[in-house]
């Protein structure tokens, strides 16, 4: 049966990803699985430039069709900052996910609150002759100024579900994958990947 590749380098999306394919009856491998290093410049303008770029390049190294995630938090007091630079929302290189938090809670530090945000996530599945297809997901919360929580990885500790009075970090991945922008942009993509399958 044909593989399907998760064209990623995040261990977070990597581990969620393989959750929310488990039960489709398709074979998912990953990068380190197959020992394919690739680092896909991210330069597009939108994140189905990036999602699809990334895609291509992993199907197109590895010959197996390849689902990529180009996601982001977008936050409304910033004008949906960091959205598209989510990954890359600190002044000097080499940050961790932990600085990146910070630096957003330094920014929005004399916003009024509450300061309202979603998660987005572009799916893109390529074939390795280049032919790609997309599936969107969005997810609706705040960001609170104190981290909560140790599951999940990015900004999670900071993203708050009002109405389960959660933080996308306190859910557990089997929750989170019942609601997060991902899980959305999978649900969204099953069709294309049944089609693509045969499953
Ligand atoms: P790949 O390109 O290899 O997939 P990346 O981390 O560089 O990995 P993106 O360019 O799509 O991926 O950046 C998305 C960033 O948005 C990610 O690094 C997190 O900071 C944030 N993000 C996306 N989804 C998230 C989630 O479910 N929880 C927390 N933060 C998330």
């Amino acid at each position: 049966m044909n593989r399907l590749l998760i064209a990623t380098n995040n261990k977070g999306k990597v581990k969620e990803l393989q959750d929310l394919l488990k039960n489709t009856g398709i074979q998912i491998v990953t990068p380190t699985q197959i020992n394919l290093i690739l680092e896909v410049e991210e330069d597009g303008k939108n994140y189905a430039e990036n999602a699809g770029k990334k895609a291509i390049a992993f199907a197109k190294a590895s010959g197996l069709i390849s689902l990529a995630d180009d996601s982001g938090l977008e936050v409304d007091a910033l004008e949906n900052a960091p959205g598209l630079y989510s990954a890359r929302y600190f002044p000097k290189p080499g940050a961790t996910d932990a600085d990146r938090r910070a630096f957003l809670l330094q920014n929005l530090k004399d916003k009024p609150r509450p300061w309202k945000a979603h998660f987005h996530a572009t799916i893109a599945i390529a074939q390795p002759g280049g032919e790609v297809e997309f599936a969107e997901g969005n997810c609706f919360g705040e960001i609170i100024p104190t981290e909560r929580g140790n599951d999940g990885f990015g900004y999670d500790p900071i993203f708050l579900f009002p109405e389960l009075n959660n933080t996308m970090a306190e859910l557990g991945m089997e929750h989170k994958n019942r609601l997060s922008h991902r899980a959305l942009a999978v649900m969204n993509a099953m069709p294309v990947l049944e089609r693509l399958f045969g499953v």
